[in-house]
């Protein structure tokens, strides 16, 4: 056996397939074994003088993937998303994510090629951890389907399309149906940002004039039927085309339902919700005066708590009809969200979560919404699958990435910004206690979060080039 060994002993091994008390195994920057506590190999291992990571009393997991992220995301001229990729690297890691997927962004009138080429050049040199990029694509015309292909050859293996944001972002049904052609012949994913833009922006207007400007009016103007017709007409577009499809950010039940009925029906559909709409509310947090209310304009928009949202969302994470939770990490600071003080039109949409997912996702398993191999499942294995990363990513087994999470299921902490690691001045997990914390991480077999102290470096991190997703069911 090779002398570069990093065993990692005395704790209990999470999968999506299972928890047995285990030694992981770790040879350069790959998992060579897992070996059971009492096996001849892990005593062997264990005698033979090699690194040691303590684990006992702790969960041993796959390190968190996080598929759906927006680091120094210029969202105006004037906002810019919070966390740089060191800094929101430097934090997802501190969290327990050893994985990233952010956006490439192709404006109207761009070019895809110059996209791809400026949002790698950023990220070069400066991630803590491993990061992959998918696109948004703004401009769906001969040139830009054309040049899906081209990616999908690179290994950039799922798109972002857009039904909200008319002018901007969003495509038509004509479009959208025509790239999930180019998808349902490549193997590439189709993300869908699944809001009725359009009725949306005839709401808006008139809340304005009406001088309902208020951060309220935000959720109030984007109502959970315009996420579910959305959501209905994205799959059946997909069904034309014969292409799987991942619905993003997926906040009502309305939505949910669609999912579900397709997913019944035997379609490869896939949907993530993300922590701030299983545990925020629009009566809670975004119904409230000034600054506080603001710093929770998110897009789909915080649901109510009284109309049974986060209960439905929770019980279709149990269902396996939300196959995945993201945070759609896009955090402003309070001088940018100030930008919309007075009108909840200006402020730039997003919160800060990447450090938290792990945590707010194992409170779950604390509450007995969820079990351990399915918190696993949900924040690492199928996100790595859906996305071009099974084998590599989100699983301990042999020839996997050696990208590992210590895990202590009994430390409590406080979230908030007197403790966390995002370039945040807020946060809108303030206060909030959790149970378990991550503890020791390692990227690639490499040391990244010893005991909780950051001891990577920007620059670690690598680019990851995609296999075709896995949406079978
Ligand atoms: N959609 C996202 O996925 N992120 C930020 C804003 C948005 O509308
Ligand atoms: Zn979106
Ligand atoms: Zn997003």
């Amino acid at each position: 056996m090779s002398d570069d060994l990093t065993v990692i002993v005395g704790g209990t091994v999470v999968n999506a397939t299972g928890v047995f008390p285990a030694d992981v195994i770790i040879e350069g920057r790959r998992i060579a074994a897992l070996a059971h506590r009492d096996s001849a190999l892990a005593q062997s291992v264990r005698s033979a003088g090699h690194r040691r990571i303590d684990a006992t009393g702790k969960y041993v997991i796959p390190g968190g993937v996080d598929p759906h992220v927006h680091l120094q995301l210029p969202m105006t001229p004037e906002a810019m998303s919070a966390d740089s990729f060191e800094t929101g690297t430097r934090a997802a890691a501190l969290g327990g994510t050893t994985t990233v997927i952010d956006f490439a962004g192709q404006l109207h009138g761009t070019n895809v090629r110059d996209a791809v080429d400026h949002r790698l050049a950023e990220a070069e040199g400066r991630c803590a951890i491993d990061y992959a990029l998918h696109l948004s694509l703004g401009d769906i015309h001969d040139q830009s389907l054309k040049d899906m292909r081209m990616l999908v050859d690179e290994g950039l293996t799922s798109f972002k399309l857009f039904m909200a944001y008319p002018g901007a972002w969003y495509s038509d049904d004509g479009q959208i149906l025509r790239a999930m052609q180019v998808a349902a012949d490549t193997g590439a994913m189709i993300m869908m940002h699944a809001e009725n833009g359009i009725a949306i922006d005839v709401l808006r207007e008139q809340a304005a004039a009406l001088g309902r400007t208020g951060s309220v009016w935000h959720g109030r103007t984007r109502p959970v039927e315009l996420e579910g017709e959305a959501t209905h007409r994205a799959i059946q577009l997909a069904a034309v085309a014969g292409a799987p499809l991942y619905i993003v950010h997926l906040s009502a039940a309305e939505a949910l339902e669609q999912v579900a009925i397709a997913r019944d029906r035997g379609r490869n559909v896939f949907a993530e919700t993300c922590p701030q709409y299983l545990y925020l509310s629009l009566e809670e947090h975004l119904d409230q005066p000034g600054l506080d209310g603001i710093r929770h304009i998110c897009s789909p928009p915080l649901r109510s708590r009284t109309q049974g949202h986060q209960r439905t969302l929770w019980s279709g994470l149990r269902s396996d009809d939300l196959s995945v939770v993201a945070t759609d990490h896009c955090p402003f600071c309070d001088a940018e969200k100030r930008l919309g003080i007075d009108d909840f039109r200006a402020v730039p949409n997003g919160l800060g979560t990447i450090e938290h997912r792990m945590d707010l996702l194992h409170q779950g398993v604390v509450a007995g919404e969820l079990t351990l191999p399915r918190w696993v499942e949900l924040c690492s294995t199928t996100p790595a699958r859906l996305f071009g990363l099974a084998g590599r990513k989100g699983v301990l087994a042999p020839g996997a990435d050696a990208d590992v999470v210590v895990y202590d299921p009994e430390a409590t902490h406080t979230l908030g910004v007197a403790t966390h690691h995002m370039n945040l001045d807020h946060s809108v997990w303030e206060g909030m206690e959790v149970r378990g914390q991550t503890s020791t991480v390692l990227s690639r077999g490499t040391v990244i979060v010893d005991e909780g102290r950051f001891v990577g470096r920007a620059g670690h991190g690598r680019y990851l080039q995609r296999d075709l997703p896995e949406p079978l069911r």
